[in-house]
């Protein structure tokens, strides 16, 4: 076995099923090794920002890594962006970087790719990355792996592994996975303790699942513990799609001021708020239509339990979840609950469609041809995803790049085998859209709703006045065919839920629908988004 072979397996025995890249010279011998053995199929796409959202996406869908694989500088410092969004939305991806070898290293000559230092690209993703490792040594180069791999699951984060292309084919031992680290069964009981204390003694507990849930694979868990002390739950905006089609009392997802009033008032009026694996950003809590004084919630991420003013180290989010399983007693009456009951029933005229008409149409459509794994980008898209039905949602929901939605899609449909929905804007379309052109060599198809107000509305809703939110009108049906699809672009209610029925009959070559949207016509979700952050701005 030589390093690259060591790699490879190590990635799989943890449970990554696909890498995603484009080489370089640094990188060539690596992707070699990739095609060649077979261990993880390979997956080139067009662009790395492209690279990075795909594997981000596959690590999100299947709460397990994803890998993206990039030549050095020019490849690795281009896909940035999207690792850093990985990082703030906690999706484990393993970026692979190929690197100069040794000797070219020491040549005392300025390498090609070389932004400032030959370290300064390891230095950059130190701060997107929570652990990394530089394999220049076959001796120590599989305990430099167990250890990242580990600390990616851990953690739910990226981590940065460089592979110096002299490194390649080296000899090498195999990595050993390394075991969970032990958790400290006193302070797991105690904590235990007092969180179902907590629970007991609420009026009004309510429990708020968020993207951990998802990533360590503990949505069953959750949901059975929400069904046993008979507690709603709703989810973060990150967390959306978590629960869906499982019997916990769910109620929908938490927007603060852009929600559901009666969602909002339950969640900001609790006296025992448990916050499951939410991240504490201002997406999730920033457009609170009152403050919640997070020190009165009990939450639990980065494997700690925060109660009040005091904080449990070490407990990770499995471990909480089974110790308050084999100790919470059901409630005296289960929690009676509406599931949320998203809009359906589009009124298929000639009117012009509104954000809001193309939620209705894709529940329409889930219901006649079943759910659907969702990406959506930044953008009105992001908010018009929150009133389609329940299912699995991939979006950058607190992190907020666009570019995501598409490279986004393509990694669910090689993560999933499923044919999803892709939602995006024009202005996001325009940045990571062309990643299409390499659906028909993967064998993906999926269905692209591109909502075409040729302006950068979001940005509009904030600062009306400025022109620079007014962009051209890109025809972007008529381009799907050169990248091997199909396009249509549609103005009316009608034209739109007849495009959408002859994409879902349509397989083998992604379906482009090009939603014609007028300037200022924004989501309810949107707006309610806008009018609240402005008001929250005046006080
Ligand atoms: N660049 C990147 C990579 N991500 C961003 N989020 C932004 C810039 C800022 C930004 C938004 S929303 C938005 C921009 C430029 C406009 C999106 O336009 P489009 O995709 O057409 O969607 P819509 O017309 O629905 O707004 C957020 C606020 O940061
Ligand atoms: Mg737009």
């Amino acid at each position: 076995m030589n390093v690259s072979e060591m790699l490879l397996h190590a990635l799989r025995e943890h449970g990554a099923r696909e890498i995603f890249g484009i080489p370089g010279d640094f990188a060539l011998p690596f992707f070699k090794v990739v095609e060649e053995s077979g261990i993880l199929p390979l997956y080139t796409l067009s662009h790395e920002p492209g690279v990075g959202f795909a594997a981000d996406a596959a690590a999100r869908f299947r709460g397990s890594l994803g890998v993206a694989a990039v030549t050095y500088g020019a490849g690795a410092l281009n896909m940035v962006n999207a690792v850093a969004g990985a990082y703030a939305e906690k999706s484990p991806v393993v970026v692979i970087s190929g690197a100069p070898g040794a000797g070219e290293a020491g040549s005392g000559l300025l390498l090609h790719h070389q932004a400032k230092t030959l370290d300064s690209q390891f230095a950059i993703y130190k701060e997107i990355t929570c652990d990394q490792a530089r394999l220049t040594d076959a001796r120590t180069a599989p305990a430099e792996v167990a250890r990242a791999l580990a600390s990616c699951l851990r953690e739910s984060r990226p981590v940065y592994i460089e592979l110096p292309r002299d490194m390649v084919a080296v000899p090498c031992d195999p990595a050993v996975a390394l075991p969970l680290p032990p958790v400290d069964g006193d302070a797991l009981e105690a904590c235990v303790a007092e969180v179902l204390a907590r629970l007991r003694a609420a009026a009004s507990p309510v429990l708020m699942v968020g993207v951990e849930v998802r990533r360590f694979g503990l949505e069953a868990k959750v949901a059975e513990l929400a069904r046993r002390l008979g507690i709603p739950v709703v989810t973060s905006i990150l967390g959306r799609g978590l629960l869906a089609g499982t019997q916990a009392p769910l109620l929908g997802t938490y927007l603060g001021v852009a929600g559901q009033p009666a969602i909002t008032e339950l969640v900001e009026s609790s006296d025992a708020l448990l916050l499951l694996g939410v991240i504490i950003s201002d997406t999730n809590f920033g457009v609170s239509s009152r403050q919640i004084d997070l020190r009165k919630t009990i939450q639990a991420l980065d494997h700690r339990v925060s109660l009040g003013y005091h904080t449990y180290p070490d407990i990770p989010l499995a471990a909480l979840l089974d110790a308050l399983l084999a100790r919470a007693e059901a409630r005296a009456q289960p929690v009676r609950f509406a599931p949320p009951r998203h809009p359906r029933g589009l009124q298929a005229d000639d009117g012009p469609i509104t954000p809001d008409d193309v939620a209705l149409a894709l529940n329409d459509l889930m219901d006649a041809h079943g759910r659907m794994p969702i990406a959506a980008d930044m953008g009105d898209c992001l908010f018009t995803a929150m009133d389609v039905e329940q299912t699995a949602l991939v979006a950058p929901g607190y992190y907020a790049t666009m570019g995501f939605g598409v490279p986004a899609g393509l990694g669910l449909q090689a993560a999933s085998g499923e044919r999803p929905i892709i939602l995006v804007g024009d202005g996001a379309f325009q940045m990571t859209g062309w990643e299409l052109g390499n659906c028909a060599r993967h064998g993906w198809d999926p269905i692209v709703l591109v909502l075409n107000n040729a302006s950068w509305e979001m940005l509009r809703t904030f600062q009306p006045e400025s022109r620079f939110n007014d962009l051209d009108d890109w025809r972007f049906a008529e381009m799907a065919a050169g990248l091997g699809g199909e396009g249509v672009r549609v103005r009316t209610r009608a034209e739109l839920e007849a495009a959408l029925e002859r994409a879902v009959a349509t397989r083998g070559r992604f379906q482009l629908v090009e939603a014609m949207i007028p300037r200022g016509v924004l989501s309810e979700t949107l707006s309610r988004f806008v009018a609240g952050v402005r008001r929250l701005s005046q006080r």
